[in-house]
């Protein structure tokens, strides 16, 4: 029998970008939405979140969207802890908070949510547990991923009903084309992709060719892309602007809020994405997608891209996965590759592309969603609730 929703508190720490928030938010929404969960989110740098929702910017405490956004500030205001306690990217929960834990008459269920990674290696370690050294709290390990040995991936309940009908409905299409400037000749009868990356050092080369090559339109999001692309026209490329450039058309977007940002990617052809969240989003776009990973020190990020790529590869033509894995590895800087042939033979896949990327999709959602398996793994766990 299912147990009742439960009260839960999130703790996010800001430590770059937009990633652990933007998980973390989307994450408070699904349980707040669909699962009739009471969610306190804490978040160290509500600047960061203000991105997510403007209209509270830098409130200690507000309600958006039925969730309860607190910030998370030093010290911690004195709270009785919810049900479960979700320690988003192992950001260390405060102390005071651990001990108001362990005071609690039904300790919480203690949850590290990890970084998505495509390893195999996480399969092993999803929802272990290790025990606090001090307090009779134990701490379990919940490893987003791609397989089924994992607690899978962040998806709305009706994201591909809502993904494919927006993608059938051209007046919706339209509507934010024209929302986020631009014309009509700007998405007709052309390639339209998205750019979301960090500095990129195959871009600069990439632009000089789709400068002279087949009309297309690149949709640049807001921050480090709009700062390249600045430095790549040499001059100021500010929100909102149109630019032309030979065959290529560019247009600066402001930062869009998640579910424009998910109705970009599902109307693109191809999407650049990054990081963690819209690489998912990306990926349950059913559209051609390329990642730029988070670098990280000594190219420990090519392990993990590979281990994205076999995955990926699996069902795809070898002709496609091996253009596929040697654009990747061209867009995230890897030596040896050069990124203009590599995306030429990319291109000229298309058809086979798209098609992967749907088979992809659909592979993934066979898959339970991270928050039902979240739910899930609570209530396997847990007390009755009190
Ligand atoms: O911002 P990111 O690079 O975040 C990264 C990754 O999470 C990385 O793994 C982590 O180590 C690092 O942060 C600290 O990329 P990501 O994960 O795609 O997060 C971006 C979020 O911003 C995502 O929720 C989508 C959202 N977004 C919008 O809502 N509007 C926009 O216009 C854009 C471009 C993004």
């Amino acid at each position: 029998m299912s147990q009742p929703a439960r009260s839960w508190d999130i703790f996010c720490s800001v430590v770059d970008n937009f990633g652990d928030v933007g998980v973390c938010w989307r994450l408070s929404r699904q349980l707040t939405s669909e699962c009739g969960c009471r969610v306190r989110l804490w978040i160290d740098d509500l600047h960061t979140f203000a991105k997510f929702a403007p209209d509270h910017i830098a409130h200690d405490a507000a309600i958006i969207d039925g969730v309860e956004v607190r910030h998370w500030s030093q010290p911690l205001p004195d709270v009785v802890p919810h049900e479960v306690v979700v320690e988003a990217f192992g950001c260390h929960l405060p102390e005071s908070f651990l001990h108001a834990m362990a005071a609690r008459g039904n300790a919480p269920i203690w949850l590290n949510l990890e970084y998505l990674s495509a390893e195999g290696w996480i399969e092993g370690c999803h929802g272990l547990s290790s025990r606090h050294g001090q307090l009779p709290l134990s701490r379990y390990f919940f490893f987003p991923g791609f397989s089924d040995k994992t607690g899978g991936l962040l998806r709305e309940h009706q994201l591909i009903t809502h993904s494919a009908a927006y993608q059938a409905d051209a007046h919706a299409q339209a509507a934010l084309w024209h929302r986020i400037g631009a014309k009509d000749e700007d998405v007709r009868d052309r390639l339209r992709l998205s750019l979301f990356a960090y500095e990129n050092t195959a871009l600069e080369a990439l632009l000089n060719h789709w400068e002279h090559a087949a009309p297309r339109t690149l949709f640049v999001a807001d921050g480090k892309p709009r700062v390249q692309l600045a430095h790549w026209l040499g001059q100021p490329f500010a929100i909102g602007t149109r630019l032309q450039r030979g065959n290529l058309t560019l247009i600066a977007l402001p930062f869009l809020s998640q579910d424009d940002y998910d109705r970009l990617l599902w109307a693109c052809d191809v999407n650049f994405v990054r990081g963690e969240d819209s690489f998912v989003r990306a990926q349950w776009a059913a559209r051609p997608f390329v990642w730029h990973i988070y670098p990280q020190e000594e190219g420990v990020h090519f392990t993990k891209l590979d281990a994205f790529l076999r995955r990926f590869d699996q069902g795809a033509t070898q002709d496609l996965a091996d253009a596929y894995r040697a654009f990747s590895m061209a867009w995230n800087g890897a030596a040896g590759y050069d990124p203009v042939a590599c995306w030429n033979v990319l291109e000229s896949m298309k058809d086979k592309w798209n098609q992967q990327s749907i088979n992809w999709r659909n592979q993934l959602a066979g898959h339970d969603d991270l928050v039902t398996q979240l739910v899930r793994f609570v209530d396997e766990r847990s007390l009755p609730s009190d």
